[in-house]
């Protein structure tokens, strides 16, 4: 008798642990179905990015990435945007950004990732940009590269972005 009520008794407290380990599964999927990760990254009127990789955890499923120009010089003269692509497109994507010109914002037709609009340092700007991107497709460890696609300015403004 006692052990039959020690057996439910058992069984409760089993299906107790059983469920809650269910809902904090339940949590985590919620959770990791929705995280935006924040990145900050600036172009100045030396051609240069401030920042030489960008790093996000795998576990993020956006990017919302802001590029500001921190100088004062016109997006005409000294002009940046921030291009995503695979590192195995990145010299097609150089040759592609610049024949997209200017009206395009210097943004290769095709490979590309995420890109941002051209930002300039002048009061006609735009100062910033900032766009979300989602991960899906990327990988943990893949190789990839944002640069500027202004022509002549991703050979310094290039860096890697890593999933880790
Ligand atoms: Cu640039």
């Amino acid at each position: 008798m006692l052990i039959v009520e020690l057996l439910v008794l058992l069984r409760s407290v089993v299906m107790k642990f059983v469920l809650k380990g269910l809902l904090v599964l339940l949590a985590m999927t919620v959770t990791a179905q929705a995280k935006t990760c924040k990145l900050e990254i600036s172009g100045n009127d030396a051609m240069k990015f401030d920042k030489s990789v960008l790093k996000i955890k795998k576990a993020c499923t956006k990017v919302k990435l802001t590029l500001t120009h921190s100088g004062k010089l016109p997006k005409t003269a000294m002009g940046h945007n921030w291009v995503l692509v695979k590192t195995s497109d990145f010299s097609g994507a150089m040759a592609a950004a610049m024949q997209a010109g200017v009206a395009k914002e210097y943004v290769p037709a095709k490979n590309v990732i995420a890109a941002t609009k051209l930002v300039g340092g002048d009061k006609k700007g735009p100062k910033k940009d900032t766009i979300e991107f989602s991960t899906k497709g990327l990988k943990k460890g893949g190789d990839y590269t944002y640069f500027c696609g202004f022509p002549g300015h991703a050979s310094m403004m290039k860096g890697k972005f890593i999933i880790e």
